[in-house]
C-alpha cells in the first residue's frame, strides 16, 4: 500500500451516535490519514430518533473557516469527502470549496457520497438533485450513490446488474473516473458495484461484490462505507476491486459485532435503528480479514 494524505472531511456531527463525521474521522484516522472535520450540523443525534436539537451550519459559516484556513495557508489537502447536505446554498458553497482547493493542489480527489434518499423516498429538498446531477457530479473523483441516487442522478430505472453497469458508465461519462453502487438489493442480497475508468475513452474495469442482507437496520453505515472506499482506494489506486474488498469486509464486521453486541444486551435487532460499534471494531477496520470478494464482469 502507498502514500496516506489530509482529508477535510464535510459532514454532520452528532454528540452521541455514530453517523456523518462521528461515523468516517475515526477509521480514516485508524488508515493513517489525517482528517480535518468540518461540522456541517451540529445534532444531539440523528434524525431517526423521535427527535433531535441542534444547529445548521450555512454556506457563508463555511466559506468562513475556509478563508481562515487560507490566511494561514492551511489549505491543501489530498481529499475532500462530503456526504448528507441539507440545502442547495450549502452544497453551492461546497463546489466553491472544491474550486478553491484544486486551485492550491490540481490533483485534490473529490470522494462524493450524493446522499439524497433512500429506497424510493426523498430526504433532502429536492432542488439539490439537479445541483448534484449538473454541477457536482463533474468535480467529483469517485462517486458512491445507492440505488435510488444512481437512478436520480442518471435518471434511468437501476433494478439489475446490467442496469447498474450502463449507469456507471453514464457518469463515469460526466466526470468520475471511480463510482461505486454501494448497494441494490437483488433477490435478498444487497449487491456493490463498483467500476473504474483509467483513461478517457477506455472500457472501465466493473465489478461486483455480493453480501446476504442482515435482518437489522443500521444508520451512518453509509458514511462508514464511503470512508472507507476513500481510505483503501487511495491505498491501492489502480485496484478498486481490491479496496471495495477491504471496505466491506471491515463494514461487514462491524455490522456483525454492532448486532451480536445489542443481542448480548438483551435488544432485539430488528427493533429499532441501531447504532454501530465503531470503537469496538478498530482491529477489522486497520487489517480486514478479506471475507467478500470482487467479481468481475
Ligand atoms: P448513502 O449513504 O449513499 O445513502 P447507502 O444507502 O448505500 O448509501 P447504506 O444503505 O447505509 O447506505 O449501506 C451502506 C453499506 O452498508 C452498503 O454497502 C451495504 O452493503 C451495507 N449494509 C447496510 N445495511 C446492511 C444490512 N442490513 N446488511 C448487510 N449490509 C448492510
Ligand atoms: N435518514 C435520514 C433522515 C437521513 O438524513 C439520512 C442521511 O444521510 C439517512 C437516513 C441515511 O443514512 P445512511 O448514510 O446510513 O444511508
Ligand atoms: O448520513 C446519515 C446522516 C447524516 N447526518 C444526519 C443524519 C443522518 C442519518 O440519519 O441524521 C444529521
Amino acid at each position: 500500500p502507498s502514500e496516506t494524505g489530509r482529508v477535510l472531511s464535510i459532514q454532520s456531527h452528532t454528540v452521541q451516535g455514530y453517523v456523518g463525521n462521528k461515523s468516517a474521522v475515526f477509521p480514516l484516522q485508524l488508515l493513517g490519514y489525517d482528517v480535518d472535520p468540518i461540522n456541517s450540523v451540529q445534532f444531539s443525534n440523528h434524525t431517526g430518533y423521535p427527535t433531535f436539537k441542534g444547529q445548521v451550519l450555512n454556506g457563508d459559516q463555511l466559506w468562513d473557516l475556509i478563508e481562515g484556513l487560507a490566511a494561514n495557508d492551511l489549505l491543501y489537502y489530498t481529499h475532500l469527502l462530503t456526504g448528507y447536505i441539507g440545502s442547495a446554498s450549502f452544497l453551492s458553497t461546497v463546489l466553491k470549496v472544491v474550486n478553491r482547493l484544486r486551485s492550491i493542489n490540481p490533483n485534490l480527489v473529490y470522494v462524493c457520497d450524493p446522499v439524497m434518499g433512500d429506497e424510493g423516498k426523498l430526504y433532502v429538498p429536492q432542488d439539490l438533485v439537479s445541483l448534484y446531477r449538473e454541477k457536482v457530479v463533474p468535480v467529483a473523483s469517485m462517486l458512491t450513490p445507492n440505488q435510488f441516487e444512481v437512478e436520480l442522478l442518471t435518471g434511468m430505472r437501476v433494478t439489475s446488474e446490467k442496469d447498474g453497469l450502463e449507469a456507471c458508465n453514464i457518469l463515469h461519462a460526466a466526470g468520475p473516473t471511480k463510482v461505486v453502487i454501494t448497494s441494490m438489493v437483488i433477490d435478498d442480497k444487497l449487491h456493490l458495484i463498483g467500476s473504474h475508468q483509467k483513461g478517457k475513452s477506455q472500457t472501465p474495469e466493473q465489478f461486483k461484490i455480493v453480501v446476504p442482507k442482515i435482518p437489522a437496520y443500521f444508520t451512518g453505515t453509509g458514511d462508514l462505507m464511503t470512508a472507507l472506499l476513500l481510505g483503501w482506494s487511495n491505498k491501492y489506486p489502480d485496484d478498486l476491486g481490491r479496496a471495495a474488498e477491504l471496505a466491506v469486509s471491515s463494514l461487514q464486521a462491524v455490522l456483525r459485532r454492532t448486532v451480536a453486541d445489542y443481542e448480548k444486551a438483551g435488544f432485539d435487532p430488528q427493533t429499532s435503528s441501531l447504532e454501530i460499534r465503531l470503537v469496538q471494531s478498530q482491529e477489522d477496520i486497520r487489517n480486514p480479514p478479506i471475507e467478500y470478494k470482487a467479481e468481475k464482469f
